[in-house]
């Protein structure tokens, strides 16, 4: 029985770039079609990437679709194009699926052409064996008795092919003829168990190596030093032989973006960036914080452009800390047991207010939908002195409840500016282009932010913007439905 279930010993979370959320999320310009990309990457590798391409821009009349490496030589070779399926009742709909070959960075190329002309933009993906497919119990059992009707009914024929074989119609066997078929058989039957026996060897052999291959995340340890630093060290479980805890790369000017939340009411929420301190090491030191427990989500992106969320929790003292300083910023929202999935605005410390520009309708998980924000001076008019925070017009995290689901995310997307710019050496490319309220210094008070709940669940939303030299950090939350 054990060599039809093995599968079943590997089942690993699926967490790499974020928690909880592999889908990837993508809102970018291919040429003049504006294109809101959702790219489903495979459990299993190979296996198949589901990708689903929504145009704002009328007009489009075929997405070709391909998958390269991220870098290196073959990512200048594309191979053949697939065409990507319109749908029947959405022109401005296609999906498409690719197969993904080998584990590591890649990236889908979508070329869309039509009335417009045509461009192409690249998504980032991980294709990472994020578990293993188990066998369905019923198939199981539909296997396993075949294999006793094939093994005992070779053994049966071997032994009557020696019994009768050679026997006139009518006679019976001899006893010899009886004797030697039952030795031959008894031979028979060895040679059937030997043969399932080596299969069973070799399916798990086969099995082990791909455990191997399946993702295990970096571990995230955290120690507090003398003085209010936080000590943060990457370790590796062995895993690839390519994946370093020292290949680390930065994401709009810093190697790590962490966010903190207090638990376990996540009233309280940082977002800091520790500074290196050896291979595998970073230090951040702490604002003022109130003792308890906390969570930590650190984003990471390797050399190769794989990101990573690592994952701690970690219980401090009060700690008197230092101010925040640099692009560390800090909010403060109600705890969770009030939370409130009908509240469209934060009200913010200084006057000013966020305000979530909901579409009617419940949230459904696995549905992409641009989540858009606006900046609001006391007036209600639109916050005039709008700033970059870290090159981005916003940061957003969405966070479950249960802390099962953190997604770290921008308003080109769910992937990682780093592993972007990998691709676009120019730099984060147009997916700002908003023509919302745009404010006196020429950025818009107003962003937005593709994404898709991975299941139904309540979830916080975290969401920053910068104005005036101040970061504003809003907080939401929105329950979400199957
Ligand atoms: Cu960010």
């Amino acid at each position: 029985m054990r060599f039809l279930f093995p599968l079943l010993l590997f089942t690993a979370s699926a967490a790499f770039a974020h928690v909880g959320s592999p889908d990837v999320f993508f809102d970018g310009s291919a040429g003049p079609y504006r294109l809101l990309v959702t790219i489903r990457p495979p459990v299993v590798v190979p296996g198949v990437a589901e990708i689903e391409i929504r145009s704002s821009t009328p007009g489009i009349r075929q997405v070709h679709i391909v998958p390269l490496p991220l870098t290196g030589p073959g990512a200048r070779f594309a191979p053949t194009p697939d065409l990507a399926k319109p749908s029947k009742d959405d022109p401005q709909f296609f999906t498409g699926s690719l197969w993904m070959m080998a584990s590591g960075s890649w990236q889908v190329r979508i070329r869309a052409s039509g009335a417009e002309g045509s461009g192409q933009l690249s998504v980032p993906v991980p294709a990472l064996a994020s578990r293993t497919m188990t066998m369905q119990k019923g198939l199981g059992a539909l296997l396993l008795t075949l294999l006793l009707v094939l093994g005992v009914g070779a053994v049966s024929i071997v032994g009557a092919s020696v019994r009768e074989g050679q026997l006139e119609p009518g006679l019976l066997p001899s006893a010899e003829r009886i004797r030697r078929s039952r030795v031959v058989m008894g031979a028979a039957a060895l040679l059937v168990v030997l043969a399932v026996w080596l299969g069973n060897a070799w399916w798990n052999s086969e099995a082990g190596n791909y455990g191997r291959i399946i993702f295990k995340p970096l571990q995230l340890t955290a120690a507090l030093e003398p003085g209010g630093a936080l000590r943060l060290r990457l370790s590796d479980p062995g895993w690839l032989r390519w994946r370093r805890v020292d290949d680390l790369i930065p994401d709009h000017n810093h190697l790590m973006h962490l966010y903190v939340l207090r638990l376990p009411a996540m009233e309280r929420v940082w977002h800091l960036h520790p500074e290196p301190a050896g291979p595998g090491e970073l230090v951040q030191q702490l604002p003022p914080m109130p003792a308890g427990a906390y969570q930590l989500y650190g984003d990471i992106v390797h050399q190769n452009g794989l990101p990573e969320t690592v994952v701690a929790q970690v219980n401090l003292p009060e700690i008197p800390g230092r101010p925040l300083a640099g692009d560390d910023s800090a909010g403060a929202a109600p705890p969770l047991s009030q939370a409130d999935p009908a509240r469209t605005v934060t009200q913010l410390p200084d006057g000013y207010r966020m305000v979530w520009l909901r579409d009617p309708g419940p949230l459904r998980a696995r549905r992409p939908v641009l989540f858009r924000f606006r900046l609001e001076d006391s007036a209600g008019k639109p916050a005039p002195d709008m700033e970059l925070y870290m090159g981005m017009p916003g940061h957003a995290a969405f966070i479950r409840d249960d802390l099962t689901v953190f997604a770290h995310v921008h308003p080109s997307g769910s992937v990682p500016m780093a592993a972007l710019s990998l691709l676009q050496p120019s730099g984060p490319h147009a997916a700002h282009r908003m023509q919302m309220s745009m404010s006196a210094s020429g950025l818009p008070a107003e962003v937005s932010f593709p994404y898709g709940f991975p299941k139904p669940g309540n979830y916080r939303i975290i969401i920053q913007m910068k104005r005036g030299g101040v970061v504003e950090t809003g907080v939401f939350d929105a329950r979400v439905e199957n």
